[in-house]
């Protein structure tokens, strides 16, 4: 594992340079120089300061379904109002330029979208997206709906209707984790930007990667379990090295 040292940054340059196919995993840190919050930060992460069995889980959505709603679209309005950072515009950029780019996020929000990523596996689902928790009806909400204290009813059986995000203990989207898991194996080098590392099945996806040959590179301030795997860990945060990365990418090809 090298750290953030010019060379090191290079080196990724190189990396990504010879690269043909490329799996991206991103997790909160890459939106927390928007403003919105991480989950395990240890003093304003979101499971610091709120249980998730409470709120991340169908138990706890079932036993106070108006907390968890009001919970949510709290956080939604929160990504609302944010806006993308150079990180994400960094990522869009890279999926231009680079010739195979699988963008893989854990993240619930759509900032990679607004700063004009195209294809986004949304591994953890989308906050501002709404289905019923009883039979999977997709529902448009009235922005009196979302400010209502209490989860909306759905239209085709009466059941509670809930944001489209992936609890504790839910499946992933099939076809999505299908493809995110395709593409890690076939790939030839896999970044890694702002995750813990810490879920499952998402956390797998680079050590797949590295399974079948692949060399991992992980951005994050901070060391975690993938950074400890990766054969480059660039240490800071995304919003300023993903632009330094993205400019020695332009200037030695
Ligand atoms: C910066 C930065 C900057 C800061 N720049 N970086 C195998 C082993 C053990 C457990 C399991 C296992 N397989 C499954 C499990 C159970 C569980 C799990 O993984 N638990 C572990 C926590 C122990 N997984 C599940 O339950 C999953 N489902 C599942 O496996 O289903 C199986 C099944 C099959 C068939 C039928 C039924 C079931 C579902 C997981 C769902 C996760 N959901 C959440 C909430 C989403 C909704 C919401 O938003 O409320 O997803 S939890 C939360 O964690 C959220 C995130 O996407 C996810 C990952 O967090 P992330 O993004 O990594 O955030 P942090 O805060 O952890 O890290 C931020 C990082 O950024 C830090 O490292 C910082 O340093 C860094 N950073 N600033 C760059 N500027
Ligand atoms: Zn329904």
């Amino acid at each position: 594992m090298s750290t953030n040292t010019a060379s090191a940054l290079s080196a990724a340059a190189s990396l990504l340079r010879q690269a043909r196919r490329i799996v991206c995993l991103t997790g909160s840190g890459v939106s927390a120089e928007s403003g919105v919050a991480t989950f395990r930060n240890v003093e304003n992460g979101l499971w610091a300061r709120f249980d998730p069995q409470r709120l991340a889980t169908q138990e706890g959505f079932a036993a106070n379904p108006g907390l968890v709603w009001q919970w949510y679209m709290h956080r939604l309005d929160a990504v609302e109002q944010a806006q993308p950072n150079p990180g994400h515009s960094a990522l869009a950029e890279l999926e231009h330029r680079l010739p195979v780019f699988t963008l893989v996020t854990q993240n619930v929000d759509d900032l990679h979208e607004r700063s004009g990523s195209r294809h986004v596996l949304h591994l953890h689902g989308r906050i501002n997206r709404f289905h019923c928790n009883v039979c999977g009806f997709d529902h448009d909400l009235r922005s009196s709906e979302r400010r209502a204290t209490a989860p909306p009813r759905c239209i085709a059986c009466g059941g509670a209707v809930r944001p489209s995000v992936v609890w504790f203990g839910e499946p992933l989207p099939h076809r999505l984790l299908d493809k995110a898991w395709q593409a890690s194996e076939r790939c030839d080098l896999f970044l890694v930007v702002g995750t813990s590392g810490l879920v499952y099945p998402a956390a797998q996806l680079p050590l797949l990667a590295q399974q079948h040959g692949a060399p991992i590179i992980d951005i994050n301030p901070e060391v975690t379990p993938l950074s400890e795997q990766a054969e480059i860990h660039l240490a800071g945060r995304s919003g300023a090295l993903l632009p330094r990365l993205l400019e020695l990418l332009g200037k030695e090809t």
